[in-house]
């Protein structure tokens, strides 16, 4: 009921509830229920951004908000019309502590913002805690938050959309934001907003070079990796901007974005990674740039280039990494070469190797490499390779999604969008 009526569904009976019950209603309204959650009936809504407390200058304000509805208009046949006087479907404001709408903000971190669900009055209305420290930059301050993010977020909330179970979408509910990566609805929020409302005309032109980005499936049997490392007693493996970390006493290995646990420290779409146990390190490659992670802290001086590991100028990137603890080298895999490096002189030892003299029955380039329980595991596509490296030879294949133990389930259906 309260969703039903604009308020936040708290499940509390707030005053601002025994007001909504007490008043007279009509049959005349601008939102219809769908399914569990209400939509706005017509396409075009109007919004206003009230002039107190804003945290930025005013034309900073309205440029990212025009932009954060820009996201869910590219994708849904809705207009949003900015208006400065006149009433306005939805009002975002910026207020601190109680602003008495029965959802008092918290000053500094803990809630952000609050959105209404479509509706009359407080309906669709977009509330920011003005407490909060709000950015702008792409490039994030540690503690602030970033504002178009968070605007995307709750002004999907002011659609009707609830949050959502995807990782990767933008109605996940935690606050993930990667600067110097533009931000975008994930498949999973486009599905939920159109669900809602239908295919925006410009949809398909819009996004045939580049659809939406879609939240990866442990069970999909073309799955592959961009890197696989140990991390601690855990095996991480890497996939765009997600992870999943099989860890020896969990059962369920879950999927998570990357940067749930190094922020904004390492870029999506790494290339290689490895741990140096001895050195108490982590190593992440992308591209010509690499950088060191001591107890998921950057050290000092990263990302660096990766001819500062001694590769020569033609290397341009390294495909995957496979580190041998007791032994103190890493093996660098680049295309068909692959390259020793001391990791006690820091040295690359001599010149590349052929992968096929050296790891006889793998092609290359590969994927990602990971030693792991006595045997190296090398990937390339959607296959899985366990070598032994002192007979040199393929211990056995298998799918390159095997150590990820799928167990197919509706859930990782409705997770992917994939049928
Ligand atoms: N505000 C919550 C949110 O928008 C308010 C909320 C809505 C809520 N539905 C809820 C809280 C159900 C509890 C249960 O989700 S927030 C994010 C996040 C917030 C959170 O300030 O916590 C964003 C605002 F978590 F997704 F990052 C924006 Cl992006
Ligand atoms: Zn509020
Ligand atoms: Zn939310």
């Amino acid at each position: 009921m309260q969703r039903f009526f604009g308020l936040l569904p708290s499940g509390e009976l707030t005053n601002e509830t025994l007001a909504v019950m007490k008043r007279p209603r009509c049959g005349l309204s601008d939102v219809e229920p769908f399914g569990e959650t209400i939509r706005w009936k017509k396409s075009t809504l109007s919004y206003r951004i009230a002039s107190y407390n804003l945290p930025i200058p005013t034309s900073k304000v309205n440029k990212v908000f025009r932009a954060a509805w820009k996201l869910w208009s590219n994708v849904a046949p809705i207009k949003f019309r900015k208006r400065s006087r006149k009433e306005a479907d939805i009002v975002i404001s910026f207020h601190s502590g109680d602003h008495e709408d029965g959802s008092p903000f918290d000053g500094t971190g803990g809630i952000l913002a609050h959105a209404f669900p479509p509706g009359f009055g407080i309906g669709g209305d977009v509330h920011f805690d003005a407490d909060e420290d709000w950015s702008l930059k792409s490039s994030q301050v540690k503690s602030s938050f970033n504002l178009f993010a968070v605007a995307v977020h709750e002004f999907g909330h002011a659609l009707g959309l609830p949050h959502s179970s995807d990782p990767g979408a933008i109605m996940y509910p935690t606050y993930n934001f990667a600067p110097n990566y533009e931000l975008q609805l994930s498949f999973r929020d486009v599905k939920d907003v159109q669900h809602l409302y239908g295919i925006s005309p410009n949809f398909a032109s819009l996004f045939s070079k580049q659809p939406p980005p879609r939240t990866p499936d442990k069970c999909d049997p073309d799955l592959s990796f961009d890197a696989v490392t140990e991390l601690q007693q855990e095996v991480l493996f890497f996939k765009d901007r997600f992870m999943w970390r099989k860890h020896p006493q969990f059962d369920e290995i879950g999927i998570t974005l990357s940067s749930s646990l190094w922020q904004d420290t390492v870029p999506p779409y790494l290339d290689a990674v490895y741990e140096n146990v001895e050195r108490n390190v982590n190593v992440f490659f992308k591209g010509h740039q690499y950088w060191v992670l001591r107890q998921f802290n950057l050290e000092e001086g990263f990302p660096r280039n990766i001819s500062d590991l001694g590769f020569p100028s033609r290397i341009k990137s390294v495909d995957a990494a496979l580190h041998f603890r007791n032994e103190h080298y890493t093996v660098f895999f680049t295309g068909h070469e692959c390259w020793r490096y001391n990791e006690q002189q820091k040295t690359l030892e001599g010149s590349p190797t052929l992968i096929e003299q050296q790891w006889p029955g793998i092609p290359t380039p590969i994927d990602a490499a990971v030693f792991y329980e006595g045997v190296v595991h090398l990937f390339k596509g959607n296959i899985h390779y366990k070598f032994d490296s002192n007979s040199k030879h393929v211990l056995s294949t298998g799918p390159a999604n095997e150590l990820l133990e799928c167990k197919k389930n509706d859930d990782n259906e409705i997770l992917t969008g994939r049928r």
